[in-house]
């Protein structure tokens, strides 16, 4: 079928929304009717090219939300009809890591993920003249239809709007995640949080959901800043204006038990290390552009500080991803206070400008309005 899709033809260039050819689902995939999606700061970087070369030409989008349309004849969890919401990674339940209880490193969704298919390493965009298109991050639902692999659509509890459910996908479960599954943080512990974008505010959500005294927002945007206060920080640094390592050990006395980075940059990475207490861990969740090396003063290792790397919250999207709906729409969990901008298709690329100011938080490209139900 044709479809209206956003076309990444080559790094650093404009995206800009095309015709392009989808086939039908194969037997264990599904076709969704995309409501909406989160422009997230990873769709900017492979629209950069720094996650790699060859990763385009490429539909983009990868957090999303919609209603499935068609399933092939061996899935069972979704049916037509059904509210869902992409995961990135739909691990085959088989490899080893997937065996282990580690689905985020399925071992063929990382493949088939680098490569740009679908799990059985074949494509089904095309542009009209033929060339094969990848999928972003195995979604591509940057566009009205989008044909995923079945585990690649989690179905949805009711009365979620679309437009929120469209965040879960990659901010939440990848912020929450960090919290709960790899620092682990404990009731009463103390956090900072370096970067409140999109996912850092996240990290914020989850690190007040689970019970920490104290949650240090540092950003070098005063705006993010002030949000993050609103989503449960208790303390802001401005890293444009103040030394941020000074300011929070001055704020937590001998350094926070748990630094998360979610910017994706070397100094940013070393300020978490300095800003963790010994003994406390570190949780790299930003993205740094391939090629980007971090120095460490090894002596410190000595002060059992941890260093740990985070993909997708570590967490079981399948699992976790209808709780934190169900905590959202149940109002534990408020999705809407991180959207700051929403827009159709036609406007990923200005919101992808606002990513590179750090203007405004979450971009919500509502695809389908009706479906959709975002406000105004
Ligand atoms: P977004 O651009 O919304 O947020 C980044 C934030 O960092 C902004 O608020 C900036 O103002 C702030 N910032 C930038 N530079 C600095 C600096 N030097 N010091 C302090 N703050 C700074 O991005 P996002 O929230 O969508 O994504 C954040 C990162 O997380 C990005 O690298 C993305 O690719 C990555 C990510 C990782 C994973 C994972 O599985 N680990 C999943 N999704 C996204
Ligand atoms: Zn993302």
């Amino acid at each position: 079928m044709r479809i209206r899709a956003v076309v990444l033809h080559e790094p650093r260039r404009p995206v800009h929304v095309e015709e392009v050819e989808l086939d039908p689902p194969r037997d264990d995939e599904v076709l969704v009717r995309v409501a909406a999606a989160g422009v997230c700061h990873s769709d900017l970087h492979l629209a950069e090219g720094s996650l790699g070369s060859g990763r385009w030409p490429m539909v983009l989008g990868h957090e999303g939300a919609g209603i499935v349309e068609e399933v092939g004849a061996s899935v069972t969890h979704v049916r037509s009809g059904d509210r869902v919401a992409f995961c990135f990674v739909p691990s085959c339940g088989m490899c080893a890591p997937c065996r282990a209880g580690r689905p985020n490193h399925c071992e063929p969704a990382a493949r088939n993920g680098v490569k740009g298919t679908l799990m059985d390493g074949t494509s089904r965009l095309r542009l009209p003249d033929g060339t094969e298109l990848q999928h972003g991050l195995m979604t591509a639902c940057f566009a009205d239809r989008a044909v995923v692999a079945a585990a690649g659509a989690v179905p949805l509890p009711d009365g979620l709007p679309l437009w929120q459910a469209a965040l879960l996908g990659c901010g939440v479960v990848t912020g929450i995640g960090a919290v709960r599954n790899v620092a682990r943080l404990a009731i009463g512990d103390t956090a900072c949080v370096i970067g409140c974008g999109g996912v850092g505010l996240q990290v914020i959500a989850g690190a007040r959901l689970a019970g920490a005294s104290r949650i240090v927002a540092v950003d070098r945007n005063a705006e993010k800043l002030a949000l993050a206060l609103r989503r449960g920080a208790t303390d802001a640094v401005d890293s444009a204006t103040d030394d941020a390592r000074k300011a929070v050990l001055r704020l937590c006395t001998g350094g926070v038990d748990h630094a998360f980075e979610v910017v994706g940059r070397a100094d940013t990475i070393r300020l978490a290390w300095d800003v963790v207490r010994p003994g406390g861990g570190v949780v790299i969740v930003g993205l740094a552009p391939k090629g980007v090396e971090v120095t460490l003063p090894a002596i410190e290792f000595m002060s059992e500080k941890t260093i740990r790397g985070c993909y997708y919250g570590s967490t079981n999207v399948a699992e976790a991803l209808p709780r934190l709906a169900a905590l959202a729409r149940d109002g534990v969990l408020d999705l809407g206070g991180v959207v700051s901008h929403f827009t159709e298709l036609e406007g990923v690329e200005e919101a992808f400008d606002r990513l590179r100011r750090a203007n405004g938080a979450r971009t919500i490209v509502v695809v389908d309005p009706e479906l959709a139900d975002a406000p105004g």
